[in-house]
Formats: structure tokens, sequence, C-alpha cells
């Protein structure tokens, strides 16, 4: 038996009868959104009644039909949220820096557990921690529970295969379709696999992409400046709504021939948002984004990620209500363009 598992359901059961937040990115992925669903499904058999909660959307077109065809019911943050309603949160996939609304939350509110894949983003006091790099999606974690967890799986039981497609679905996801998965993600596949629902798994990932993230596609690619074998491309203005298009265009950028990592930014309604992806084993996609944009006021990263990808966040404050001017756009390009450089220049010139 897993010692973390076993940790994950002796603190759970202290919880009993309680009402449990589940806080996600602000614009939850499968990974995150999967860990949701199994956190809940555990916790179900602890009497602990979990509500999944996150702010912004669920904008990208995979994880809109994933939420659909699982009948995901999460709750979305609004201004007044009534906290006391429930006795502890979570963060699942992440460590609070890319929830939103982050500062609302009670300080007597109770956090209960962080389970999530990235490079620690700062101190972090929660009655439960699991925090595993070299792990390709916290769904592996969370498939690790269920199965440590001494129920027995029933392909029959509709919850049981939901709860395994959706795993499914987070680990295939965040390891770009187990090409960069890790073994431990295998075998954690492997154990979920006889109760994935497969025709779900083939609808959810034979979605198409929007139009508009086909343009964002396009604009990085006239845009894109090369270093060497480094890419970077700014996209201009875009909506919140059309954010995911960032990721999916640094991800399209690696399959230029010649490109090993890829840099892809936009401001997003007056934050600057990027992605970095790379198969270089000389880019080290946390330290990077670290190195890159350093700390805001609260000593928070701006940026960090895990192996082979990361993102950052940066507000732009007062001047974000001047954001659809072009001279801002030049001046997000040109800050932007600069910071990366000077990390990158000696690394390019080491080669
Ligand atoms: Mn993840």
């Amino acid at each position: 038996v897993s010692p973390k598992a076993q940790e994950f359901f002796d603190k759970l059961a202290r919880h009993s009868g309680e009402r449990m937040l589940l806080l996600l990115q602000d614009y939850p992925d499968p990974d995150a959104l999967s860990c949701a669903v199994a956190h809940s499904f555990l916790a179900q058999a602890h009497d602990v009644e979990c509500f999944i909660l996150y702010g912004g959307e669920v904008s990208h077109h995979e994880n809109r039909a994933l939420t659909k065809l699982l009948e995901i019911p999460a709750l979305t943050y609004e201004e007044g949220l009534d906290f006391r309603a429930y006795q502890a949160y979570c963060f699942l996939d992440g460590q609070g820096s890319t929830v939103s609304f982050r500062k609302k939350i009670p300080e007597e509110l109770a956090l209960f557990s962080v389970v999530d894949h990235h490079a620690l983003q700062g101190e972090l006091v929660a009655e439960f921690l699991d925090i595993r790099q070299g792990v390709g999606a916290t769904a592996s974690i969370y498939a690790e529970y269920l199965e440590q967890s001494g129920l027995t799986l029933d392909r029959d039981k509709d919850e049981h295969r939901r709860v395994a497609t959706a795993l499914m679905l987070g680990i295939r996801s965040d390891t770009n379709r187990m090409v960069q998965a890790e073994p431990f993600d295998y075998r954690m596949a492997a154990f979920i696999s006889p109760y994935v629902d497969r025709d779900i798994l083939r609808r959810v990932e034979s979605q198409t992409r929007s139009r508009q993230t086909l343009d964002v596609i396009r604009k990085a690619l006239d845009n894109m400046i090369l270093h060497g074998a480094f890419v970077i491309a700014g996209v201009g203005n875009l909506r919140s709504a059309h954010k995911d298009a960032i990721p999916q265009a640094a991800d399209f950028l690696l399959n230029v021939e010649g490109i090993e990592s890829s840099f892809v930014y936009a401001n997003v309604e007056g934050t600057i948002q990027g992605s970095l992806r790379t198969k270089s084993d000389q880019i080290d996609p946390d330290s990077f984004l670290k190195q890159v944009f350093g700390k805001d006021e609260g000593g928070r990263f701006y940026g960090g990620g895990r192996s082979q990808m990361g993102g950052f966040q940066i507000p732009l404050g007062y001047i974000s209500r001047h954001a659809e001017q072009e001279d801002l756009w030049e001046l997000i390009k040109l800050s932007v363009e600069t910071d990366v450089l000077r990390v990158l220049d000696p690394l390019v010139r080491e080669r």
C-alpha cells in the first residue's frame, strides 16, 4: 500500500459529514477536471460531499466535451460566494497560483489537500500534501488512490466507468497522449483501462479545433521569431474564452522542423499569458520561466512548469484598461522578448 494513499484516506475520514470545495485552475484542463471527479468519488465513501469550483470557464473544445459527456457538475466562482457553507477546500492539479479568487478564500476555511505534479510554487500549509514531480499527470496520482482505496471497481457501474474514463482522459491529455508519460502514468493507465468507456474517450479526443484556435496558430506561425531552435511568437490581444489556443499554438510550433522549443504569449484581457513547450534537455521550463519573469510583490513566481512544459501569467494592472491599444502590445512584446532573450542568449551561446 502506498503510504500517501493511506494517509489521504485516513485524513479524509476525519472530515466525515463535511462539505469540501475542490478548487481548480481558472480554465480547468482534463487533468484537473478528472482529479476532481476522482476526489469527489473517493470522498463520498468517507461521507464527505465535494463541490467542484473554478473561476473562468471551460473554454477548450475538448474540455467542454469532457464535462458534457461525463456530466461533471461544477460551480463557477461568483463574487459573494458563501464560503461558510463549506468546512474545507482543496487544490487539485495546482497549488492555488492559477486560482484568480484565491484571496477571497476566508482564512478560517481549512486547506485540506494539495495534490499536484508541478514544482512547488511557494510555501504551502495543508493537512494533506502530495506533490510529485516527475509524474505526467495528477490524474495518475488519483488513479493510485483509487487503486489503493479498497473499492472493487465494476465496469457495469456508471459511476465507476465515469471516474476511470475521466482519469484516462486526464492522463492522456497531460502526457500528450502518452508520448511524455512516465512508467508510473503507464501503470496507472493500465490499472484503470478495463473500466474506461472507449466510446466517450474517442468522442472527447476527436473534437475538432475551433476557427479561433486555428486563427491563433496562424498568427503564431506568422509572427514567430527564431533564436536557434527556440521560437518566440506573440499573438496579440486575445479574449479569455480563447486563451486555450495559446498552449495549443505552442504545441503546434513544436511540429515545425528544426524547432525544439516554443514560447507563445498573448495579452489576455489585461494579463500577459504564455506557454512554453520544449523537447530540448537544455531548457527546464520551470527554472527557465522563473528566471525570465521572477516574482510578484507577494513573492510568488509569475510562471513555472514541469518537464517539457510551462506557463505564466502577469497582470498588467492599471495599464490594462488600455489593453486594446496597439502601443501597449508593442510594449508587452518588447518587454517579454527582452526578458526571454536575457535568459536564452547564454544558453544558445553555450551550444
Ligand atoms: Mn496536470
